[in-house]
């Protein structure tokens, strides 16, 4: 089989980067990670090199390109079948795509007012209008899912659900924006999974600011 390549952005601040790197991470899928950072100023004109969308990620297999981090992770759970990234069941399958293109159209106004940000220090902020409802749906979404799968993750064992609200983990902690005890738990599963400290030792670690995303 040839080589997945991820094309991904800052791990400090990309959350879209964050969701297949995650998936396939966790899955234990062997890929080579090309990280290209954001260049704002120059309209990042390195990612219109590989990518159509002038976006990352993007994922090269053979000939094959792939963007969009749901159709990423569509993409691999089709070449490993057996790598668990969606439930078996059909029913429970479905949820997890509505869940996950729920996470990829909506939740705008968490996404504008909180961006992902590994670095920056645990604080609160006065909420945009939105937040909290989109913060509120979201809780019940992890909620009823653990209730009905038993958790630690949404379907039980991490999933591609998972990585694709990876981001909303750190956004949920690093603007403190909540504290049910549910929330937290699922949050505390996510932070402890080797996966996501891998990501974020690495995000620690770049030396990359960019102003309009420290909120
Ligand atoms: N819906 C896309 C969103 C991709 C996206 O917005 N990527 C951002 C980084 S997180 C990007 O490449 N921004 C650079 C730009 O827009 O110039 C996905 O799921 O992959």
């Amino acid at each position: 089989m040839d080589k997945l390549t991820l094309y991904i952005g800052n791990k400090n601040y990309s959350s879209w980067s964050f969701r297949p790197w995650i998936a396939l991470t966790a899955a234990g899928i062997p890929f080579e990670e090309v990280l290209v950072p954001f260049d704002n100023a120059a309209g990042n004109p390195r990612f219109k090199e590989f990518s159509p969308t002038g976006q990352v990620p993007l994922l090269q297999h053979g000939d094959v390109k792939v963007w969009q981090s749901l159709a990423i992770i569509e993409y691999v759970a089709e070449l490993f079948p057996q790598a668990g990234l969606w439930p078996k069941e059909r029913d429970k399958r479905a949820v997890a795509r509505a869940v996950s293109m729920e996470m990829l159209s909506g939740f705008r106004a968490l996404r504008n007012a909180c961006p992902m940000n590994i670095r920056r220090p645990k604080g609160k902020i006065v909420p945009a209008d939105g937040v909290m409802a989109d913060v509120a749906r979201i809780e019940t979404i992890w909620r009823d899912l653990r209730a009905h799968s038993g958790g630690p993750f949404l379907f039980g064992g991490f999933s591609g659900v998972d990585a694709m609200f990876a981001p909303v983990v750190n956004r949920f902690e690093t603007y403190d924006l909540v504290t049910s005890s549910d929330t937290l738990s699922y949050m505390s599963a996510m932070k402890a999974h080797p996966a996501w400290q891998a990501w974020e030792e690495a995000a620690l670690a770049e030396p990359w600011i960019v102003e309009e995303d420290e909120v």
